[in-house]
């Protein structure tokens, strides 16, 4: 297995095409899709823009999807839901489809479609992840960190090196400073995320909650992986 890492969107070759691409955003899309799977969500849509999200929310019939997303960390006004795993209650979320465009995950997403085989990682599914990819030994596979806004992001990274440590070859430069980034983050994930610059946006607007959750490693043992019909469903660990 060769893995290659791309520490924003931007980064990646969209011309070429991985076996499989690992999509990363810790705080907190992939983290909040992880939860919403555990929950008994049917499957997560994902939509880089508001416009697309709403026409097809217009497809479903009353009562079986909800509206959900952010910008800059924000609830989206008439959504139902924003980008806390909190909000994404058995009560509230199950058998629902939720259709979701992010800041940032949502966008991380949309440059991996040409892969085979497509999935999301963060730190609650963490070793779900890890299983995942030592059982399939794919031939090479792309760790795409969302960053913020086209910036580098180090709880992507983090995250990013502790789904790549020990798994296989590395086959750029950004995969052995992720390995090296985690290792030296590993025993304080939830310090890491504190210094981190959207961390920091977060706690400012008193999120703290978020990202002890957010930090907390393999407390969900499934991993999101692209159904044949382009949603994600949680392939159970
Ligand atoms: O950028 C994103 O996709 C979001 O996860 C950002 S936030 O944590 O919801 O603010």
């Amino acid at each position: 297995m060769k893995i290659f890492t791309y520490y924003t969107p931007e980064q990646v070759p969209i011309q070429d095409q991985p076996d499989c691409a690992v999509v990363i955003d810790v705080l907190r899309a992939t983290t909040t899709i992880a939860t919403a799977l555990k929950h008994g969500a049917c499957g997560i849509r994902t939509f880089a823009d508001f416009d697309s999200l709403n026409q097809a929310a217009l497809g479903y019939a009353p009562g079986t999807c909800l509206k959900a997303g952010e910008r800059g960390g924000k609830e989206v006004p008439g959504f139902d839901l924003g980008n806390s795993p909190f909000e994404y209650t058995p009560e509230r979320i199950k058998d629902q489809w939720i259709l979701i465009s992010t800041t940032n995950g949502t966008r991380a997403l949309s440059v991996a479609q040409k892969a085979t085989v497509l999935i999301t990682a963060a730190i609650v599914n963490l070793d779900a992840v890890r299983i995942f990819l030592k059982d399939r030994d794919f031939a090479t596979v792309w760790i795409i960190g969302s960053g913020w806004e086209g910036a580098y992001s180090l709880e992507d990274t983090v995250c990013a090196g502790a789904v790549s440590l020990e798994l296989g070859q590395a086959g750029n430069d950004e995969t052995i400073a992720a390995q090296a980034l985690y290792q030296q983050w590993q025993g304080d994930l939830l310090g890491l995320l504190k210094q981190a610059s959207h961390g920091q946006r977060l706690l400012g607007l008193g999120l703290d909650r978020d990202l002890a959750y957010c930090s907390t490693p393999s407390s969900i043992g499934l991993v999101p992986l692209r159904h044949p019909d382009g949603y994600l469903s949680g392939h159970l660990i």
